[in-house]
């Protein structure tokens, strides 16, 4: 299925749109033997799901995933896993008007330009509704990590339109910390001045945009294949397969065009908890050296522009470019931030489940990596 399977051995493939009957997965390469039940699924796709709060989507969805396949007596067997997530609250008529017309910024008129056709129902497949099936699969990649490597991948806001948290230690942000406000921005007092700005744009039929970073820590030194498979480029192409990404970073990121070696290189240093037993003083490059893990927290961070799908009216062109105006009535999300951190999280942890297994490959005669 061109262009809708992500990975080499640790692979996903997805289908499905925003309002047809749901959206399904199939994880293959996830290996034997790991205990897995749709119970694991469960808690990232209550964080993503809309409905959740009164600063995302209004559109009610239970997601509660369905595994179909490759699971016996409650362990993985090593065989293809199905997951199935239906689709419960389509309100298509919301999208009768949109029919014939593009919506400012959005993939609308670049689908039809592909296709030739569309659903133009709820964003069809462009829709965030398919990233359900991604956070699912990302489920299991991040118990895989979690179980053989002691790897957390964690995500969080930190900026929102022109309010931005600085100051947050990335590699010592927790779950807890995140999960504690509909924002999920650690920083509690940034948090409550987003949920008020968030709130007005809505009020003012508008959306906002902003940026999330997301972290995965003890990831050992090593992962990553050079050159074309390198880690930063398969988490470019991980975090920019999302919808509305505009710009990925990784540690020091674009300060570095302003930066001198002298500042921006981190300094070696011995740390006996890691295998080598090398570190550095700071993490300035991320996490990874040649795009290869070193063994520090791996960090980037996303720029995610405003949803564009607004209630205003605004103008636009029909499919035989006939100006015309259009608003949108759908259940949009005034700011994907929020619902962003679980998806950013996902698509991390689909890409080290990869280079975990990967790693494992090139290793099998010494039993490393
Ligand atoms: C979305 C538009 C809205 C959101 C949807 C993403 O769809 P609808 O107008 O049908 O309510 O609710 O998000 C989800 C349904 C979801 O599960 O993430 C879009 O255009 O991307």
């Amino acid at each position: 299925m061109a262009g809708s399977t992500f990975g080499t051995l640790f692979r996903v493939t997805t289908a499905g749109e925003s309002h047809g009957p749901g959206n399904v997965c199939i994880v293959d390469g996830c290996p034997p033997g790991m205990e897995l039940s749709a119970e694991d699924l469960i808690p990232d796709l209550q964080r993503r799901k809309p409905g959740q709060s009164r600063i995302v989507s209004p559109r009610k969805e239970d997601d509660t995933p369905e595994i179909l396949s490759g699971v016996f007596e409650g362990r993985t067997t090593g065989t293809p896993i199905a997951i199935l997530i239906r689709n419960e609250d389509q309100r298509s008529q919301d999208y009768g008007d949109i029919k014939d017309k593009y919506r400012p910024g959005h993939a609308d008129y670049t689908f039809d330009a592909k296709f030739g056709l569309r659903d133009y129902r709820g964003g069809g497949r462009s829709s965030a509704r398919e990233t359900t099936v991604r956070v699912a699969a990302a489920a299991i990649a991040k118990k895989l990590l979690r179980l053989t490597h002691g790897i957390e991948v964690v995500g969080y806001v930190d900026q929102v339109g022109e309010l931005r948290a600085t100051g947050i230690k990335p590699e010592e942000v927790t779950l807890e910390q995140v999960e504690a406000n509909p924002v999920r921005c650690p920083d509690a007092d940034m948090a409550a001045k987003m949920e008020e700005l968030i709130t007005d744009v809505r009020k003012r039929q508008d959306s906002i945009g902003g940026a999330s970073t997301i972290v995965a820590t003890n990831v050992p030194a090593g992962w990553g294949e050079p050159v074309f498979d390198k880690l930063k480029a398969d988490l470019g192409k991980a975090m920019f397969s999302l919808p509305a990404v505009m710009g990925v970073e990784y540690g020091q990121g674009f300060g570095v065009a302003t930066a001198r070696g002298t500042e921006h290189c981190d300094t070696f240093v011995p740390d006996a908890d890691k295998a080598p037993p090398i570190g550095t003083d700071t993490n300035r490059h991320g996490g990874m050296l040649g795009g290869i893990s070193s063994g520090l927290p791996i960090v980037l961070r996303c720029a995610v522009k405003p949803t564009s799908s607004i209630p205003q009216d605004r103008p636009t062109v029909d499919r035989n470019g006939k100006p015309t105006t259009i608003a949108t009535r759908g259940r949009h999300d005034p700011c994907l931030l929020p619902r962003f951190v679980p998806m950013g999280e996902a698509m991390m942890a689909l890409v080290l489940a990869d280079h975990m297994l990967r790693q494992r490959a090139i290793h099998t005669a010494d039993q490393s990596g």
